[in-house]
């Protein structure tokens, strides 16, 4: 069902194979069916959290929708939202959100989450954090049994202001987990990704787990020159995940 409203499937074309996009989509669709007029909804950033705010954009023009204020994470999404016609605000204004929509690196188990590959963290974490509901879409490639089992970076971002001693910091925090601290570059000039508030990210490569998620949320926060982290504890209220084999949520 998801599949044909998100325009993947139709009665003549019953069955395909469904690639990750596909699957980020309906993910996506299905959150939306969350959304009600009226509300105020924090607009994620991201490959999965497009697809939400396009399909925000066309139910307000279809009038399926009305008088939905949106509250960006990052200006990609100010830019898409407001392409797509979305009324923006932000938490000054509407410092209380009905729900937020967003996608994750990776979700474990007990629903927490590693966010911020894409570098919106901060925007993120402040918006999704004062939301009544926030609703993660992801497709199945994200669950993993525990955080950092991917293998992939965990985003910390940091003041420009010293950063390698912050990221010496922070690696030698911890030292007993393998971890490796690098800083986010990209392009062929390995130029420094700069954040949408003017900071670094240091990504953080485990080869073992980090043990407690609070303890090692509260000592990179300890840090002078840590702005915030990719980890977010016992945030998410829903995550929806597609899969090949159909959709599941699961919820707080
Ligand atoms: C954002 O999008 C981030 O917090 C996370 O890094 C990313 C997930 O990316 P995608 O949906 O493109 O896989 O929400």
């Amino acid at each position: 069902k998801a599949a044909m409203e998100a325009g993947l499937l139709s009665p003549s074309q019953p069955s395909i194979i469904l690639t990750q996009d596909d699957l980020k989509k309906i993910a996506a669709y299905k959150a939306v069916e969350y959304v009600k007029s009226g509300m105020v909804i924090g607009l994620g950033t991201g490959s999965t959290a497009k697809h939400a705010v396009a399909r925000i954009g066309e139910l307000l023009r279809q009038g399926k929708l009305k008088d939905i204020v949106g509250i960006p994470t990052s200006k990609m999404t100010h830019e898409q939202a407001l392409s797509v016609g979305i009324p923006l605000s932000d938490l000054d204004s509407h410092p209380v959100i009905d729900i937020a929509i967003d996608g994750a690196d990776e979700v474990d188990p007990y629903l927490n989450l590693v966010k911020g590959r894409g570098g919106s963290l901060l925007r993120e974490k402040m918006v999704e954090g004062v939301c009544k509901k926030f609703l993660v879409i992801v497709d199945e490639s994200k669950l993993v049994n525990y955080i950092g089992d991917s293998g992939l970076a965990m985003p910390v971002e940091v003041i420009q202001f010293c950063w390698k001693f912050t990221a010496s910091k922070l690696q030698k925090l911890f030292e007993e987990s393998g971890c490796e601290a690098k800083l986010r570059t990209f392009g062929e000039k390995k130029e420094p990704f700069v954040t949408d508030n003017g900071n670094y990210i240091i990504d953080l490569y485990f080869k073992e787990s980090i043990g407690d998620l609070k303890v090692a949320s509260d000592s990179i926060l300890n840090l002078a020159g840590v702005v915030e982290h990719g980890i977010f504890l016992d945030m998410a209220t829903t995550v929806i995940i597609a899969g090949e084999l159909g959709l599941t949520v699961k919820n707080k």
